[in-house]
């Protein structure tokens, strides 16, 4: 049995682990987005493929909900100092890891493999940790008020504070390993998160959806749980961010209204329990709702162990 998590960075890096320890590593790979991506001074810096092999290696600033643990920030501030830009905040020996990986691109290894490499470095063991699209495939944003801005720019810049007009997601090629992992794959979960810039980043690649139609078992798990909103600033941000991206998509931050973007590729969607109300209307949309806990990720990585098994 093998299953293919495609995931963002906070929603796969919370799951990834999880379930990389229900199903046994070999059998779980990681298809991660990469709209994300931003080129910083210089480097090419993945947060969605970091955060994922860092909490796979142990690593992930679970609070923070990206980067390392225990980081230090000096080179930051540093460069802060000599007036470069510092509005993105890259730890030291997160700033290491893109120095490595923009070696491996520049001596001609493509993303497939300077993830592979740099993910045994971590210290991930045997779980695959692939990028969604081997190209440089950076979400951007049309805001209300004309500008253009790129994912990372709008999003930690700003704090995801401007209302959007429109969200262009790439469509350059999914990387030949996403889509091997894919034709392997028993069952294939798009995993808790958000449903356009993260999940629809990774849809919209040529050749993403017609993989995925093929798998057997095909699963979405919600990742909002309403009138649950977390104490948690940076999660609020990100709450903010889902919001105002569906509301440019002319959607509902709601679970029944994220099911409705995945008709026709899924067969079920999981949702809390405690959100059972939307369950009559992800039914009519013809996907079988499924109730578990969102909020516990060992009990969501059993049912959906179980789901990719039926
Ligand atoms: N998120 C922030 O809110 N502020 C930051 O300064 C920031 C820096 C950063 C550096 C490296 C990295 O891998 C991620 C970083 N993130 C930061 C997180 C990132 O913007 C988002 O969490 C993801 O792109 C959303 O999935």
């Amino acid at each position: 049995m093998k299953t293919v998590l495609l995931a963002g960075g906070l929603g796969g890096a919370r799951l990834a682990p999880a379930l990389a320890r229900v199903l046994g590593a070999r059998r779980l790979s990681v298809v991660a987005n990469v709209g994300d991506d931003l080129e910083w001074m210089g480097l090419r810096v993945c947060p969605d493929l970091d955060s994922i092999s860092y909490a796979l290696a142990g690593l992930w600033d679970r609070n923070r909900g990206w980067g390392r643990r225990g980081e230090t920030f000096r080179v930051r501030d540093a460069l802060s100092a000599l007036g470069a830009p510092s509005w993105f905040n890259v730890g030291d020996a997160d700033f290491a890891l893109h120095l490595e990986r923009s070696r491996l691109l520049d001596s001609g290894r493509n993303l497939t493999d300077a993830t592979r490499e740099i993910a045994r470095k971590l210290g991930v063991r045997r779980v695959s940790v692939l990028p969604a699209a081997d190209a440089y495939a950076p979400t951007r944003f049309v805001l209300r008020d004309g500008r253009h801005f790129e994912f990372q720019e709008w999003y930690v810049r700003t704090r995801a504070r401007l209302p959007l007009r429109r969200i262009i997601l790439s469509r350059r090629r999914a990387s030949a390993a996403a889509l091997q992992a894919l034709h392997e794959a028993d069952a294939v979960v798009l995993g808790p998160s958000n449903p356009v810039t993260s999940i629809g980043a990774i849809l919209a690649l040529r050749g993403m959806a017609a993989a995925i139609r093929q798998v057997a078992r095909r699963i979405a798990v919600c990742p909002v749980v309403i009138g649950r909103p977390s104490a948690d600033p940076g999660i609020q941000h990100h709450a903010r961010a889902r919001r105002l991206v569906l509301e440019a998509e002319g959607g509902y931050d709601r679970p029944a209204s994220i099911a409705a973007r995945y008709v026709g590729l899924i067969d079920r969607f999981v949702l809390d329990r405690s959100d059972r109300a939307e369950a009559p209307a992800i039914r009519r949309l013809g996907i079988e709702p499924v109730l578990s806990d969102l909020l516990d990720e060992g009990v969501l990585a059993r049912r959906l162990s179980e789901l990719a098994s039926e």
